[in-house]
């Protein structure tokens, strides 16, 4: 077995080496009927397409589990150093294609379904992507994993199955509605469940301290309640390389003994009860991207996986022999963001506690074996926890983080001596405004580095987050700036761009980004410039087509595309977007220009808010309300079309950003960690009109300031008027466009005349406007002016579009996994 204790082999007929299918059509067609025919029961004249893609998904998979269990066993063999990536959100996207280009088998399957009388679109339309993330943070996780993976790293990433993922999006008279998304319940063909692999985590009750046998002093815990977590493997391939890494989503269940407790004590209603609590924990996904809610259920969420995980990873993954004073030289567990932040007092009790180690040599073992990345600025995104929650769930972890601020304190003390107030500030525990634990400091303390996710970000941090902190560890503090897969977001995505590009450099460039350097010069070529036109120009027709199939959604043809696609927040700034097409209305219905000069656009928005965030939820109504009407103005001609396609995510997204022209990376400076989409539109040659903030002060570095439009202010310029007294209405007063703009929403021109709809979002840009929309919108129109300018010339546009391809390269997160083992985790690419 590869998971779990070995078998003793003894039969003959069970040696050797497992043995993928034959990469030829007749092997696929012969698996792929064996799946549908003894696996899901069916003959293929009576199977559904959801039988024809279970089928196929189980047969691809089997060509991947060759390589997985070789994987394994040679990491068994090898024991070298890997990385355990703990992220509570991995927003995977679909599977099937993903694992046809890494097996290299999508013709053979195309061919094999073909002769089934199967078309293989129509079975990659079933499959339903695992929504187990909100945003960039849990697609940088799915990006990190396909990275690790393609470039030979041992590594496996551990996190939450939760039975409902991303909640799905639907519009009803243009206000969000969420529906379930119930994605498991036409069955779930990439994972493998080991419920025998389960492990116990306990939570709430008591510690108590108690002579060893030895005659030593030790606590241990005595939870009132546990549950179990069974194990869920899913497989993530390399690109074409062999390899195949590991992902474990835990589900909650609960436990046999803890129910027949009180069974036996004849409570029924107690014991379904209980029954309850445990399977509530895996149950569904926090739909709150960058503002976390500090609920309990999160809490039991987050130390549940970090428990199995640790669990998992010390039990079974390592050899039952292993020193665990060696632990870092075997094990680097990167927390991503503070949601996995438990798993620092946990190491520390299972070492202390459970394995009798003495507190400062787990303490020294625990901070090597821990390395943190920050993926927010804004102050209320941190995570805090009362320590009275705290407490009632996780006693002795409550009780172990006392003990590790107080030795920090001690040190602080030494560093700072006199500095009292550098003490409470730096404390891991505020005291205001309620006894709570600062995740994000206990991250700091206890882990060997701490990176943000951009260079603007990481510099930030240092500097505005945590500058007591970096005073005190300067070296602790690094960057990693962010990528995303090429496999995924160009391959995958974009088709012929992608042959495009092998056919101008060749192959080699999918696991070797910076190559695309090479189509430098093609951007002078007028020859390539028309080829690259007719990509985009086909990507577009695929959208048109997806969007009407989809959501009935009928987009003009040969209009500039201006798309805006990220999850719905006030720092991201879809309401400056919002104002700039008001204002080209308003240019056109008030006849202050002629329809004729105002270039043909089509603004596609695709934004998420999260469930109980009510101004976000005004703000996606006031882009329905203002699509309705701009579409349906006769004046209008076409010319400006809105659409807004609901529950964007990733699928829609790989269809969406190749036909992009225009990216619009508008949030306020300063707010933004790094942003990733931003590096997806680059990547398929969509230029930027962006503020300098988080990574798109990067992109704009690379692909240079005549090929990027920046507006806005800069992040000292924030500062600097928020220190002198942001009064928005001044700017309302002196722009007579911006003027008109927010006049005209007021009016109720878009909401029928109700003016109350819109009350809550005029009222908030005049009164609050806590990121700057006004400040910033002269300049943002001027961008949008030279946006138009460039696309104008098509050829000084494509020109623009191809190097913004050819110099983005550095935002492969192959890259970001290359700067993380050299500047973190110390780790090497298998050979
Ligand atoms: C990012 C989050 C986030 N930053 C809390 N923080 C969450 C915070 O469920 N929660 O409570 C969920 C998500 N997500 C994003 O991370 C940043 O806003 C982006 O700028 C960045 O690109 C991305 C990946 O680093």
């Amino acid at each position: 077995a590869s998971y779990g204790p070995e078998l003793p082999v003894t039969s003959p007929l069970a040696l050797g080496p497992v043995v993928s299918p034959p990469h030829t059509v007749e092997g696929f067609v012969k698996e792929f009927l064996h799946e549908l025919n003894y696996g899901q029961g069916v003959a293929l004249s009576r199977s559904s397409v959801n039988d024809q893609y279970l089928a196929s998904a189980r047969a691809v998979r089997s060509y991947l589990m060759a390589q997985w269990l070789e994987t394994q066993r040679r990491q068994r063999e090898t024991q070298a150093k890997s990385v355990a990536y703990l992220s509570a959100e991995y927003l995977l996207g679909r599977q099937f294609d993903n694992a046809l280009l890494a097996t290299g088998l999508t013709d053979t399957v195309e061919k094999g379904l073909a002769a089934c009388g199967i078309d293989i679109d129509v079975v990659r339309a079933q499959e339903i992507e695992p929504g187990l993330g909100n945003g960039g943070l849990g697609r940088l996780a799915a990006c990190f994993v396909d990275s690790l993976a393609s470039m030979n790293v041992s590594a496996i990433g551990y996190g939450i199955r939760y039975e409902f993922g991303i909640f799905r999006q639907t519009f009803v008279d243009g206000r969000q509605v969420e529906q379930p998304d119930t994605w498991l319940d036409l069955g779930s063909p990439w994972e493998v469940a080991h419920p025998e692999n389960s492990v116990q985590v306990g939570f709430g009750g008591r510690t108590e301290t108690y002579t060893d046998d030895d005659g030593v002093e030790r606590t241990r815990w005595i939870p009132d309640s546990n549950v179990k977590g069974i194990p869920h493997n899913y497989l993530v391939p390399g690109y074409q390389n062999g390899r195949v890494n590991t992902l474990r989503l835990w589900s909650a269940v609960a436990t046999q003994s803890f129910d027949l407790a009180i069974f036996n004590s004849g409570d029924y209603t107690a014991a379904v009860r209980a029954q309850t609590f445990a399977e509530n924990i895996s149950k569904v996904l926090y739909p709150e991207d960058s503002t976390p809610q500090g609920r309990e259920l999160r809490l039991q969420q987050q130390y549940f996986f970090v428990a199995c995980s640790i669990s998992d990873f010390l039990n079974y993954v390592l050899p039952a022999d292993f020193d665990i004073t060696k632990l870092p030289e075997r094990i680097i567990f990167q927390l991503n963001d503070t949601h996995p932040v438990i798993a620092i007092p946990e190491l520390m009790r299972v070492l202390v506690d459970d394995r009798g180690m003495a507190w400062d040599e787990a303490w020294a073992i625990t901070q090597q074996c821990f390395a943190y990345t920050c993926h927010t600025l804004l102050p209320e995104a941190l995570e805090v926890w009362p320590t009275e929650l705290l407490g009632k769930l996780l006693p002795r972890h409550l009780e172990i983080i006392y003990r590790i601020n107080d030795e920090f304190l001690a040190e602080v003390r030494k560093t700072f001596p006199g500095d009292e107030l550098k003490a409470r500030n730096m404390s891991i525990i505020a005291e205001y405004p309620e006894r709570s634990v600062r995740m994000a400091y206990l991250a700091t303390v206890a882990g060997a580095k701490v990176n943000g996710v951009a260079e603007l970000h990481s510099q930030l941090l240092r500097d505005k987050v945590l500058p007591d902190f970096s005073a005190m560890w300067p070296e602790k503090f690094t960057n990693v700036t962010n990528g995303v897969t090429p496999r995924r977001f160009i391959k995958l995505a974009n088709p012929l761009l992608s042959t495009l590009i092998t056919d101008t450099i060749g192959v080699g460039w999918l696991n070797d980004l910076e190559r695309l350097r090479e189509l430098e010069p093609y951007a002078e070529d007028p020859e390539f410039r028309a080829s690259f036109r007719e990509v985009k120009a086909a990507n577009k027709v695929r959208l048109r087509a997806l969007l009407e199939q989809r959501d009935g959604l009928v987009l003009p043809e040969d209009a500039m595309l201006d798309v805006m696609v990220k999850r719905l927040h006030e720092y991201k700034r879809q309401l400056l977007k919002v104002l700039h097409i008001v204002a080209l209305y308003d240019l056109v219905v008030s006849g202050q220009a002629k329809i004729e000069d105002i270039t043909p656009r089509t603004f596609v928005f695709g934004a998420k808010a999260a469930p109980g965030y009510r101004m976000a939820k005004e703000i996606i109504h006031l882009i329905n309300r203002v699509a309705e009407t701009v579409n349906n103005d006769p004046r209008v001609d076409g010319r400006l079309a809105v659409a807004f396609p609901p529950n964007y995510n990733v699928t829609l997204a790989e269809t969406l950003i190749p036909a992009a022209d225009l990216s619009e990376q508008i949030s306020l400076a300063g707010k933004e960690a790094s942003g990733t989409g931003n590096m997806k539109f680059a990547l398929n040659g969509a230029l930027t009109i962006g503020t300098d903030d988080g990574a798109n002060v990067e992109i704009r570095q690379l692909v240079g300031d005549d090929n990027f439009f920046l507006f806005g202010l800069s992040e000292p310029q924030v500062e600097e008027l928020q220190a002198k007294g942001y009064r928005p209405s001044a700017f309302y007063e002196s722009n007579e466009s911006l003027r008109r703009a927010i006049d005209l929403i007021a009016s109720g021109a878009f909401t029928g005349g109700d003016r109350e709809a819109v009350g809550p979002i005029v009222g908030d840009l005049l009164y609050n406007d806590r990121f700057m929309v006004l400040a910033d919108y002269q300049s943002y129109i001027e961008a949008q002016e030279r946006v138009d300018e460039r696309y104008a010339d098509p050829d000084a546009w494509s020109r623009s579009a191809i190097l913004n391809v050819a110099r983005s390269g550095f935002f492969s997160s192959d890259r970001a996994m290359t700067d993380y083992m050299d500047r973190i985790w110390h780790v090497s690419p298998r050979r």
